[in-house]
């Protein structure tokens, strides 16, 4: 029978029973990625209101010991640092509410060393360039405070300059226009306050097509539908203000519909086998929609609302 409601406490013992099983298939093949996943599984936590029931203790040691010299940190322990774990480091530590045991200005050094010329950020010392990475970078620093340490007019550039035709935004000028990535140009240039570069209308008209008959949103025309894109396609509305743009109802059904009602978590797709990511997701995509219970999310830093209400210097996006 198809779920009308979010199991949220049964997705809290998914994550939990995840997070704690270094034995099970998802946390080997997630090995490369493991800062990431933490951050999605302790958002997914705090969103449902679980947080106490994850071991804070361990997690901060963990993420400390993914701390390098330069200040970068890796997906996982004796992994090469990267903005992207260095993002979810960030985060991780903010959710906990230890951002003192990291090293913040060592961080902010890495950060600010990856910028180029032109304003984009290189992912890490090898150079790769996405406007992935801009966001990675500009969130980062606004979480701690610190975007003085980079040229955030020239970064808003760069991301202005990976706008395509149809409003929408892909992962270097000229790359093909991807939910994922205009999440992260949205917030990019929502937290360089350069959202009035945005073509709002045209970008939402782009976003809301991505709904289909199933009520389940796609990431780019002619593609399926997967809980995922609740999140990027959902958060980038919300950013802009255009949610009623979708069907929320309808996209929640489909959520729903992706819940393992046994074993709790959510999957990509219906009858797909659930994972952290995308349990994060479904949940953020329904607090995003004011689902009752569930802790409010902020569409721009990725972070819940509460944690950045505690912040003095990065109010929460649209407060
Ligand atoms: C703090 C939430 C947060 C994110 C950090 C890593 C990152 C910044 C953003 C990733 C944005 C992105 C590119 C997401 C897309 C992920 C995804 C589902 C890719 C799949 O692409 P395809 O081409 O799938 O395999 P489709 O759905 O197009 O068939
Ligand atoms: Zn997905």
């Amino acid at each position: 029978m198809a779920e009308v409601a979010l199991l949220t406490a049964k997705h809290a013992a998914y994550v939990k029973r995840v997070s704690e099983d270094s034995e099970s298939y998802e946390y080997a093949v997630s090995e490369h990625l493991r800062m990431s996943g933490v951050y999605w599984g302790l958002s997914a936590m705090y969103l449902l209101g679980a947080l106490d029931a994850m071991d804070a203790d361990m997690i901060a040691r963990f993420v400390v010991s993914c701390q390098h010299e330069c200040g970068g940190f890796g997906g996982n322990v004796d992994h090469d640092p990267h903005l992207l774990y260095t993002l979810s480091a960030v985060q991780v530590m903010l959710l906990l509410g230890r951002l003192e045991q990291i090293d913040a200005q060592r961080a902010v050094a890495y950060i600010a060393a990856l910028q180029r010329d032109d304003g984009s950020f290189a992912g890490d010392e090898w150079g790769e360039v996405d406007s992935r990475f801009s966001y990675c970078a500009l969130n980062a620093l606004s979480l701690l405070g610190r975007l003085d340490a980079v040229d955030v007019g020239r970064a808003a550039n760069f991301v202005a300059s990976c706008q395509n035709f149809d409003g929408g935004y892909g992962a270097t000028p000229g790359g093909e226009s991807h939910a994922g990535q205009i999440f992260c140009c949205v917030g990019a240039l929502t937290i360089a306050s350069a959202a009035h570069r945005i073509d709002r209308d045209l970008l939402c008209s782009w976003l809301c097509e991505r709904q289909l008959p199933s009520g389940g949103l796609n990431g780019r025309p002619e593609k399926l539908a997967d809980v995922c894109y609740s999140w990027w396609v959902l958060s980038s509305l919300s950013a802009l203000d255009r949610l009623s743009w979708i069907d929320g109802s309808a996209l929640m059904g489909f959520i729903f519909r992706c819940q393992d009602a046994e074993g709790g978590g959510i999957a990509d797709k219906p009858e797909d086998v659930p994972d952290v990511f995308h349990t994060f997701f479904g949940v953020a995509g329904c607090s995003l929609l004011g689902y009752d219970g569930l802790k409010r999310i902020d569409p721009v830093h990725a972070m819940p609302v509460e944690v950045m209400e505690r912040l003095p210097h990065a109010a929460p996006w649209g407060h």
